[in-house]
């Protein structure tokens, strides 16, 4: 007889797999940690942003939920960078953790250029996959085993061929833990977006060989083999295809992954006088002040930018508000209640970034696709109306992570990939924009994080702060109610 402690137990494995998914919470550009939730177009809601995007015409296949909304920030990349994604079960940190064992499957990443990051939408055609992995038969471990055993953290680096411009760059993870037998249960797509100015040695668009070219949704067919596949057979029937289109690498310029990535973006960058960052909001100084009126004015204003940062906070939670809140805020107004009326006192000062994971950037994950050989383009340019560019060979090196295997077994021989042959790619009749209307920048909901606890924190020695705080918000509530 089962006891209902077992029972307890399994109940309690269940409750933790349906929340155990994953979320992009970090981008880093060549290692460097552009902060929780900068230049992400994250899920808002707190209690479902780490689950799956269900549907295979679903145009969140593109970005994410809420990732047809453009964030306030891009950030800077020189073509060839470094980029690393971080990804968490709980976007919060509120537990460890990157994606939960039993979600096995693929990666990739993928980007698609856009002429107006705010207007240009991310689900339709233009998207192009940068690279992939499967089922690595050398180490018997899928991309996301990979990706666990790396803390959560997936490097790739930037095709060093691309035009400067704004780009979406997206991962995509496909999890086969609930595929078994027969099309009812089907595999799990995750996805995300950052939002990229890329640095390139070129300008122009960027001829995408046809065949690598692909509309987000509509870039897997419900049929792929590789959504099909059981990954509890023993042993698996490999090879593992993977799903989507041919990877393309465009090669070509001089910037290698080693630049420094570029410091802001034309629109959209992070302003260099951020005094400091929650996501995509950042703390501005207020207005210099000679006098009383103008100093409870300065606080006013300080703690309406503090209200902008909680209002907008992902689920990676609102601790740059907090300490915008207690640091600028709160010594603006006892400067005031002090008799001080020339100001700001500490004027420029920045506050420093809070990052949840401040990981050491010597202990990120090497890229996956080091050494992978650029796809040729003839003629040496990318750009656009030259119509003659001739793609030879569009078939990249994916990353060589397999040890020299003396004796492989039949099933862990890599497949071989015929290499294409292309005349010429696909003249760019019309630019990739879908008749999808695009709300920018709509007010986010407040947001919770993923599976913890309440954000706002504020510490027990700040009682008389809190409750100045606290009247001067709902005063400002009751304003706008009114
Ligand atoms: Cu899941």
């Amino acid at each position: 007889m089962r006891s209902a402690l077992s029972l307890l137990g399994l109940a309690t494995t269940f409750a933790t797999l349906s929340s155990a998914h994953t979320v992009f919470t970090n981008l880093f550009i060549n290692d460097e940690n552009q902060g929780d939730g900068t230049c992400i177009r994250m899920p808002k809601d707190g209690s479902t942003c780490t689950a799956p995007i269900l549907g295979r015409s679903n145009p969140d296949l593109a970005c994410g939920r809420d990732g047809a909304s453009a964030v306030a920030f891009t950030c800077g990349a020189p073509a060839g960078a470094k980029l690393t994604f971080e990804f968490r079960m709980y976007a919060d940190l509120s537990q460890r953790g990157a994606i939960d064992p039993s979600h096995k499957g693929p990666m990739a990443v993928y980007l698609k250029p856009v002429s107006d990051m705010a207007s240009t939408p991310a689900a339709g055609d233009g998207w192009f996959k940068i690279w992939d992995e499967g089922y690595d038969s050398g180490s018997g471990k899928f991309a996301t085993e990979k990706l666990i055993a790396n803390n959560g953290l997936l490097s790739v680096n930037l095709p060093p061929g691309l035009p400067t411009g704004y780009y979406l760059v997206r991962h995509e993870i496909i999890t086969l833990q609930n595929v078994t037998a027969g099309p009812t249960v089907d595999a799990q797509f995750y996805a995300g977006c950052a939002q990229l100015y890329v640095q390139g040695s070129s300008s122009g668009s960027l001829n995408i060989p046809a065949e690598s070219k692909v509309s987000i949704p509509g870039h897997v067919s419900p049929g792929d083999a590789g959504l099909h596949f059981n990954i509890y057979d023993q042993p698996l029937k490999l090879p593992y295809a993977i799903p989507g289109p041919k990877v393309f690498f465009p090669g070509g310029g001089s910037s290698g992954g080693n630049v420094k990535a570029a410091a802001s973006a034309p629109t959209g960058g992070i302003p260099p006088s951020c005094l400091i960052k929650n996501a995509n909001w950042c703390g501005l100084e207020v207005a210099d002040y000679n006098s009383e009126t103008g100093c409870w004015a300065a606080v006013e204003a300080c703690y309406q930018q503090g209200d902008v940062c909680y209002k907008s906070a992902p689920p990676t939670g609102s601790k740059g508000c907090d300490k915008w809140d207690r640091q600028k805020c709160d010594g603006l107004r006892d400067s005031c209640s002090a008799g001080n009326f020339n100001g700001p006192p500490n004027k420029g000062v920045k506050l420093g970034d809070i990052i949840l994971n401040d990981i050491p950037s010597g202990s990120l994950p090497a890229a996956v696709n080091q050494g992978a050989t650029p796809s040729v383009v003839d003629s040496g340019t990318t750009t656009s109306g030259s119509g003659g560019n001739e793609v030879k060979e569009a078939q990249p090196e994916p990353a060589k992570q397999e040890p020299a295997a003396p004796a492989p077994s039949p099933e862990s021989a890599p497949a071989p990939a015929p290499v294409p042959e292309y005349s010429a790619p696909a003249p760019e009749s019309a630019p990739p924009t879908a008749p999808v209307p695009v709300v920018v920048a709509a007010p986010a909901a407040p947001a919770a994080p993923c599976g913890g606890t309440t954000i706002v924190k504020r510490s027990g020695t700040q009682t008389v702060v809190r409750t100045i705080v606290v009247r001067h918000r709902r005063r400002r509530a009751t304003r706008q109610a009114a």
